[in-house]
């Protein structure tokens, strides 16, 4: 998707500050960090969101990174938080699936 801001990121039209990369995800800083720790991780396929996955073990290799990421950032065992939010109410609004990684601090439950 030429338009897609996170596709851009995949093809090095934009540079994110990058802390990760496989052949099927690409995982880098947010822009806007909720937290110390803030990374997010994006397939390189274009998927609009977790309606769209089709594939469940890319689901599952996402999840994996993310708790690598965690590990090697040093907050596993402290504790982080790994979320997808889909669509408006889910507050999405990058339309090609990520998931978020954050932590360094304490978050509540339920979120806003
Ligand atoms: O999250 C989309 C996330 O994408 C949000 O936390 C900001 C982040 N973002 C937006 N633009 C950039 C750039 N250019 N670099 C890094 N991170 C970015 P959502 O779940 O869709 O609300």
């Amino acid at each position: 998707m030429t338009d897609c801001l996170f596709c851009k990121m995949v093809s090095g039209e934009i540079k994110p500050d990058v802390v990760f990369e496989d052949e099927k995800v690409l995982a880098f800083k947010d822009i806007n960090p909720q937290a110390p720790m803030h990374v997010l991780v994006v397939p390189k396929l274009h998927i609009a969101n977790l309606n769209a996955l089709r594939e469940a073990a890319l689901g599952g290799h996402m999840l994996k990174i993310a708790a690598c990421i965690a590990e090697e950032q040093g907050y596993a065992e402290s504790g982080y938080r790994a979320v997808f939010n889909c669509n408006d109410d889910g507050g999405q609004t990058v339309h090609h699936l990520h998931l978020h990684v954050i932590g360094g601090r304490r978050m509540t439950w339920p979120p806003g």
